[in-house]
């Protein structure tokens, strides 16, 4: 092959609460990310106990998508757009998450949405669960702690595939399901899993019990959409890191395979429906005792994904140390800087060849097809007098990403679908919640305590990526 596939997948992503806003319209209820305040580099957002009076919530109004979604996709179109992957709000299908119908007005909204994309010919890639489930569920169940939430879920599934199922082909259950690898601090635990842990409480068999029911909820859902229709496309989404050894002593080696063992187990299940040995023999080594059935089992069998969505921004590196002799992977103290590759405003290390490494080790392990539906440069852009952005940075990391996928899918022969970096237009930062941390192709003037206008503008880059999908990846 000589370059990317003639269909290859050229978009952008997004996810519902990071854009739309409209928090409460159309019968919408609250969803996890409605209840988390503005942080910053180095200042964790606060998770409040629901709504409170005084706080500020940029989820709410984020940049009003909800409303502008038109405007904004006819920008994408104009970019050339093939693919469009946003998010399903859980909670405008299923206000509270557990009601047995579903909200009417949130079903329109997407019907809109997905016809609106589709009169430019843009493929809607839709995630099920990114950071938002229902906060009734976090309330009243404990999050994914509870077995319950697994019927909610694939209820919430049904009715998704159902009603979308010839508009929308490609599918993902789960956003990002291995960030809870970092269940030291709350941010993932509450964003993947609804969780908030108690003072105390021994948090790691709370995360995998919590995994552990994604994992069926995520199989049952694959198995649903196959009855419904053989030709929906289901797959994971992991948030690909990559962890390298500091050195090459064998036991830094040793502790980086480790690593990745227990930062990307969530793919062994969903690609290959078991568990790998390495964390059954961990969990009893720990004494983890979760409850796994024989019926869960059964379930993770049949609900293997068809395509491995991945995000990639950054890679990790790790080393040995003399205080843990088993060379167990924590992920807020095991991580060590790499002296080779520069880093972000927000310390995120910046490494393409990364991506080149994250796509083979993929392909080496799962041989399925390969989506890489994040990726792009969190950047403070400024605006010029004139209005213009000029954010070359950002056109370097992207095209320099894009040089290595390339390599990956010529000279290795690496399967790869599409790519949608993240953030195409700018939105409310995941991580931070902030709007200055941004992504876009196309500027929002919004800022951080949610002034601005809230108007579209094009950025430098906007021109150069319409030149990158229209050639195909072949002009950088
Ligand atoms: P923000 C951590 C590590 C890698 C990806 O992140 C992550 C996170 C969580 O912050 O999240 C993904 O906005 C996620 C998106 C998110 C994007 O990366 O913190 O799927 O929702 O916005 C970028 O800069």
């Amino acid at each position: 092959m000589s370059g990317f596939k003639s269909d290859f997948l050229w978009g952008g992503a997004v996810a519902a609460h990071q854009l739309e806003g409209g928090w409460k319209e159309g019968g919408k209820g609250p969803s996890v990310a409605d209840v988390m305040t503005a942080g910053a580099h180095g200042v964790a957002r606060e998770i409040t106990d629901g709504v409170l009076p005084g706080k500020n919530y940029p989820n709410h109004d984020a940049i009003d998508f909800y409303h502008r979604y038109k405007d904004d996709i006819k920008l994408f179109a104009e970019m050339g757009f093939k693919c469009f992957r946003t998010s399903i709000a859980w909670t405008r299908l299923f206000p509270k998450g557990d009601e047995l119908e579903p909200n009417e007005a949130g079903l329109k909204f997407y019907d809109d949405l997905f016809d609106e994309c589709l009169k430019y010919g843009i493929e809607p890639v839709i995630t099920l669960s990114h950071f938002e489930m229902p906060y009734h569920l976090v309330k009243e169940y404990g999050g994914w702690r509870n077995r319950k939430v697994i019927d909610f879920f694939v209820r919430f599934a049904k009715v998704a595939f159902e009603r979308y199922q010839h508009k929308v082909k490609y599918w993902m259950t789960f956003n990002e399901i291995n960030n809870q690898a970092n269940f030291h601090e709350d941010f993932a635990p509450f964003t993947n899993s609804g969780i908030k842990y108690e003072e105390g409480e021994d948090r790691e068999p709370i995360m995998y019990q919590a995994a552990h029911y994604e994992l069926v909820a995520s199989a049952l859902a694959v198995k649903v959409a196959r009855e419904i229709n053989p030709s929906l496309q289901v797959g994971c989404m992991i948030a690909m890191c990559p962890i390298y050894p500091l050195t090459c002593a064998p036991d830094d080696m040793m502790m980086a395979m480790n690593a990745m063992h227990r930062r990307y187990w969530f793919t062994d299940v969903h690609v290959r429906g078991k568990y790998p040995q390495h964390l059954l023999n961990y969990f009893e080594r720990r004494g983890f005792e979760l409850d796994i059935t024989a019926e869960d089992n059964a379930a993770l069998k049949q609900g293997c994904v068809d395509y491995i969505g991945f995000s990639y921004y950054m890679s990790f590196a790790t080393k040995a140390t003399a205080d843990n002799p088993q060379l167990d992977y924590d992920e807020t103290t095991s991580l060590v800087s790499n002296p080779y590759v520069k880093k972000s405003d927000w310390g995120w290390q910046i490494d393409p060849v990364g991506l080149r490494y994250s796509l083979n080790w993929f392909w080496d392990h799962y041989q399925l097809p390969l989506f890489i539906v994040e990726n792009g440069f969190g950047a403070i852009d400024v605006r010029e007098n004139d209005g213009s952005v000029n954010d070359q940075y950002r056109i370097d990391y992207l095209s320099a990403h894009i040089a290595e996928m390339k390599k990956a899918v010529v000279e290795d022969g690496v399967d790869l679908m599409g790519y949608t970096p993240w953030g195409c237009i700018d939105l409310v930062s995941a991580g931070t919640g902030e709007m200055k941390k941004r992504y876009g192709f196309i500027y929002v003037d919004k800022d951080n305590e949610g002034n601005g206008t809230l108007e579209r503008s094009r950025k430098k880059s906007f021109a150069w990526y319409q030149k990158v999908i229209s050639s195909n990846g072949e002009s950088l």
